[in-house]
């Protein structure tokens, strides 16, 4: 019974549906099926398929979107719940996340925080043409595990090295740095000193975990 309607949850997301997501979350918490399951038997199972397809080519950009939409919508139907009933979703870590001072290119810094949110990151998006200090002074108050860094740029991805000597000038030394963007390669991660680096956003979900696990 259960799982007709988690799978129907999994099909909702990849087929990017926020409204039938949503929908179907607010179905689970009035049968009383724990919201912790709906989650992680039924819309999760979506999201990493969708990812999937998208890594090895079958599905593309607005595919991922759209599911990342969806994901999120379900996801603020069930947050009440799992508050009311205490149980809190296991946090993979806190993620400070932001495009550099100068960029305003939000689209794939954002769908990074969806994936990162969906996959169980405490993500706290600073939004664009975020001030070196003020991602510094958040990873800080918040005690982040991961600062993510967005440029798009070739004139300001040089700002994504600045963020990781100002972590360290403040001696937030434990902090792991991600960049990402278009023009950010491995071996720009590897030049700049940073911890992790992904094309894109589902690799982002799978570098911050390991990042989290210690890789
Ligand atoms: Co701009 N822009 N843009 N632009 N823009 C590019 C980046 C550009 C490559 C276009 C081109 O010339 N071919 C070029 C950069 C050239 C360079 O520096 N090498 C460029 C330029 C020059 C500019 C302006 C300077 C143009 C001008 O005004 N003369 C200007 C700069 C403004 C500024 O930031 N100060 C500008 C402005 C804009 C718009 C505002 C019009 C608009 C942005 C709208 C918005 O974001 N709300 C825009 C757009 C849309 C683009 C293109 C066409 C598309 C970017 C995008 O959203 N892609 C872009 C060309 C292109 O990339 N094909 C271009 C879709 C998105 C999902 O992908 O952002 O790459 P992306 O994110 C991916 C990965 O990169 C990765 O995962 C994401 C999902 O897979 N990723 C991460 C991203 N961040 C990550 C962080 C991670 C890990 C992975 O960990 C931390």
């Amino acid at each position: 019974m259960n799982e007709n309607l988690f799978s129907l949850m999994a099909q909702a997301i990849i087929d990017g549906e926020a409204e039938d997501a949503a929908a179907l979350a607010q179905q689970a918490i009035e049968q009383g099926i724990d919201p912790l399951d709906a989650i992680n038997k039924g819309f999760i199972l979506g999201v990493n398929h969708v990812g999937d397809e998208f890594s090895c080519g079958n599905a593309f950009l607005p595919e991922l979107v759209m599911a990342g939409e969806a994901m999120k919508a379900a996801v603020e139907v069930l947050e009440p719940e799992l508050n009311r009933r205490g149980t809190k979703r296991e946090i993979l870590g806190k993620v400070v996340l932001g495009t550099v001072e100068g960029d305003i290119h939000d689209i794939g810094k954002t769908l990074v925080g969806t994936m990162m949110s969906a996959a169980g990151f405490e993500v706290y998006d600073l939004g664009v043409d975020v001030p070196i200090m003020k991602m510094v002074e958040k990873a800080r108050e918040v005690d982040a595990d991961i600062v993510a860094v967005s440029a798009l740029l070739t004139t300001t991805m040089v700002k994504q090295k600045d963020v990781i000597e100002a972590l360290e000038d403040m001696g937030l030394t434990k902090v792991k740095v991600m960049v990402g963007g278009a023009p950010v390669t491995r071996s720009w991660m590897e030049e700049i000193g940073a911890d992790g680096y992904s094309e894109d956003a589902i690799g982002a979900v799978a570098v911050a975990k390991s990042l989290m696990a210690g890789g």
